[in-house]
């Protein structure tokens, strides 16, 4: 009989420890994200600190920017208010650790959506918000006018980024030799290329023309046409949470299909009394479209309310209304000849 308790008793502690391993793993892994964020009472967002038009760290501490808006917009679907949100400043290289810790929710960083992120690194990416590509910047007068001419030349690239191995890869298919210097702080990059330590500087185009915007002498410096990678930058979310990923998907296509509508910040309230049964779904007017994601129905409505359509959050932080002045290009709806498209909300 003794032993028959003292075989339980090790099978219960055993059974114990192996359930507050399973819940451990859970909890990182597959656990209810919109549940935590709940109970936290914020969202916890990654995003750079410095790169204009993104993620960039004003003189009053705050941080602002295109990736930031999209991390407000999660906010006011999932928390019905866009204040709440604390934002986690990272490098290439420490982005996404903090993911697959736990530490944040939802990671931005202008990051490009790869194969290997999605598959090794075990993320799941929302459609591009933004269709980018690697560029190049010298000085005006290097005599440099063209990556051809980059041959015996060095050029900077920061660590754990797409860009760093699209460079190598580039210089390999020109058949030229390129010296890469890599460094982990975009500062550091900037800082060596201006003190003429290394012929160029690659990142993604955009934040190349948003760098130029701030230089203190842009005229000195140049990006040169080739365009050396296709880099389609995503929000990303853990493996294992389905519904945190629909959540993710549809806050993004609600400010696309906001914009196709032609629903705005501005005329959202007058759009509650709509004729068109489309916008009335989508802003939980009518019927359920909330729920199933654990959402309040007008999530939407929060979204386009608090933040703003695709297009509203465009020209302010990197279309016409911001100092980076880009076209929309690809990054204008399907419809005028982009390729942004949401699905039918229905
Ligand atoms: N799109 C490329 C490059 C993006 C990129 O460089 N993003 C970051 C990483 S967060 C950055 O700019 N960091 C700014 C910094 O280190 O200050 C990628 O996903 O690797």
């Amino acid at each position: 009989m003794k032993k028959f308790f003292l075989v339980l008793t090790v099978f219960a502690l055993l059974f114990g420890v192996v359930s507050t391993f399973a819940q451990d793993t859970q909890s990182v892994v597959t656990s209810d994200t919109l549940q935590v964020v709940r109970d936290r009472g914020v969202l916890k967002c990654s995003t750079s600190s410095t790169l204009p038009g993104f993620g960039f760290l004003n003189a009053d501490g705050s941080i602002s920017g295109f990736d930031v808006e999209l991390c407000q917009a999660v906010a006011a679907a999932t928390l019905g208010d866009k204040t709440k949100f604390e934002l986690r400043p990272t490098t290439g290289a420490d982005r996404f650790p903090v993911l697959q810790s736990g530490e944040i929710d939802l990671g931005f960083n202008t990051t490009t959506f790869t194969i290997s992120r999605d598959t090794s690194l075990g993320f799941n990416f929302s459609p591009p918000y933004f269709y980018d590509g690697q560029g190049i910047m010298v000085r005006v007068d290097s005599g440099i006018d063209s990556l051809a001419d980059m041959d015996g030349k060095s050029i900077c690239a920061q660590s754990g980024t797409t860009t760093e191995k699209n460079i190598s890869d580039a210089a390999r298919r020109h058949g030229i030799d390129l010296e890469v210097l890599v460094y982990t702080e975009m500062n550091q990059i900037r800082e060596t290329y201006l003190a003429g330590r290394c012929d160029g500087y690659t990142t993604d185009q955009s934040e190349l023309i948003g760098y130029h915007a701030i230089m203190d002498n842009p005229d000195q410096h140049k990006i040169l046409p080739d365009v050396v990678s296709k880099e389609p930058l995503a929000i990303y979310v853990r493996h294992g949470d389905d519904n945190w990923f629909d959540i993710m998907n549809w806050t993004f296509y609600c400010m696309v299909g906001a914009e196709e509508l032609e629903v705005t910040s501005e005329n959202v309230d007058e759009m509650l009394t709509s004729e068109n049964p489309v916008v009335l779904a989508m802003l939980g007017v009518e019927g359920e479209l909330g729920k199933p994601m654990g959402l309040n129905n007008d999530w939407c409505y929060q979204v386009i309310k608090q933040v703003g359509n695709y297009g509203e959050v465009f020209s302010r932080n990197l279309g016409p209304d911001s100092p980076l002045k880009l076209e929309r290009g690809l990054n204008d709806l399907w419809n005028r000849g982009g390729l942004l498209y949401a699905p039918p909300m229905r």
